[in-house]
């Protein structure tokens, strides 16, 4: 596969913009690390090596954190409003928000972006907003969730991912965010049987969201319970916090825990690239693809060998081609 040189130095010009430039040339970056033809593999490791090295160059230093939990339990909301209070509290900081969408591939999640985007209150500009449809086969984040993720971490100072709890995609979380927030409602019957089905395995933080309603309070015991009995080895010591983005009663606490979790756990993108190159290969080759996998030593050895995540896909896609074949 070759890649004129032009297309790469144009990409290396779209990160050199983005580092410097507004939400447009931030939003050009983006739709780059998307693009999912086999064309854009080699510009989009130059765009992403190049904010690297200016990352390292300006000691920049971020974290993405994951909030997870049911459609509908308030995430948007939440998030926005935790936007709004993050940069008020620190006049530099700057944000950005990834909505992973994973019922509507084809709307892109547009109507719930236009949202999130007005309920900012304060600092807009501060605030970068892309929202994603998940749309894997598996259920799980898509590969391009985590090049996005990582490419925005090295532009902004948090990333905040809203990602649906159902099936591979809270577990996927666990892997790309630093820390991971579940947001529940008030339980009725069936989000009781959520609490046990393995979900509240995941997260380091709780939120009771929809305090307003009369059912928070046996919802915080219930909650409790499960986790003495799921997580007995973290026991009392798992936060659970409860908010109402609707009044904000409870809020501006869980903004103050953001901002501890930002400040103390930064990303590490080597650790986290060999899961999603793993899911990647699963998605694209399914088992032939993981047998192949193994006889290379994994992942992570694969990543090491090769300089970046699409050099080495295109790499591990002639070498399972050639094995296919002889
Ligand atoms: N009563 C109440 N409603 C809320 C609260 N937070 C969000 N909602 C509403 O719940 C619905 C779903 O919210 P949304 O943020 O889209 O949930 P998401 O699917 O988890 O992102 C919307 O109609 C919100 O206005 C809250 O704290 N209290
Ligand atoms: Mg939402």
């Amino acid at each position: 596969m070759s890649t004129p040189p032009d297309r790469i130095a144009a990409a290396v010009a779209v990160a050199q913009e983005a580092l410097t430039g507004g939400r447009y040339a931030v939003s050009r970056l983006i739709s780059l690390v998307e693009d999912v033809r086999p064309s854009a593999v080699l510009p989009r490791d130059a765009a992403i090596a190049a904010l690297e090295d200016a990352a390292r160059e300006r000691g920049h230093r971020s974290s993405i954190l994951g909030v997870t939990g049911t459609p509908g339990s308030g995430k948007s909301t939440l998030l926005a409003a935790l936007a709004g209070l993050l940069t008020a509290n620190d006049p530099a900081l700057r944000l950005a928000i990834v909505a992973v969408d994973p019922s509507s591939p084809t709307s892109k999640g547009a109507l719930l972006g236009d949202r999130t985007r007005m309920n900012v209150v304060g600092a807009p500009e501060r605030v970068f907003f892309r929202s994603q449809a998940s749309a894997t086969a598996l259920g799980g984040l898509a590969p391009s969730t985590f090049q996005v993720c990582r490419a925005l971490a090295l532009l902004f100072d948090v990333v905040l991912v809203e990602t649906v709890g159902v099936g591979q995609s809270e577990a996927d979380i666990r892997h790309l965010a630093d820390r991971v927030y579940l947001v529940i409602a008030p339980l009725g019957g069936d989000e009781l049987q959520y609490l046990k089905a393995g979900i509240i395995e995941v997260p380091d933080v709780f939120i009771i969201n929809k305090c307003d309603e009369p059912a928070s309070r046996s919802t915080y015991h219930q909650l409790r319970a499960s986790l003495w009995l799921a997580r007995p080895e973290a026991g009392d010591g798992l936060p659970i916090f409860r908010t109402s983005a609707r009044t904000g009663a409870g809020v501006p606490q869980l903004a103050e825990a953001f901002i501890t979790d930002a400040r103390s756990h930064s990303s590490s993108v080597a650790t986290k690239a060999p899961h999603f190159f793993d899911a990647w290969v699963i998605e694209e080759w399914g088992r032939a693809g993981k047998r192949q996998l193994q006889r290379e030593g994994g992942a992570e050895r694969f990543l090491a060998a090769h300089e970046g995540f699409g050099r080495a896909q295109l790499a591990f896609d002639a070498a399972i081609r050639r094995s296919l074949q002889g």
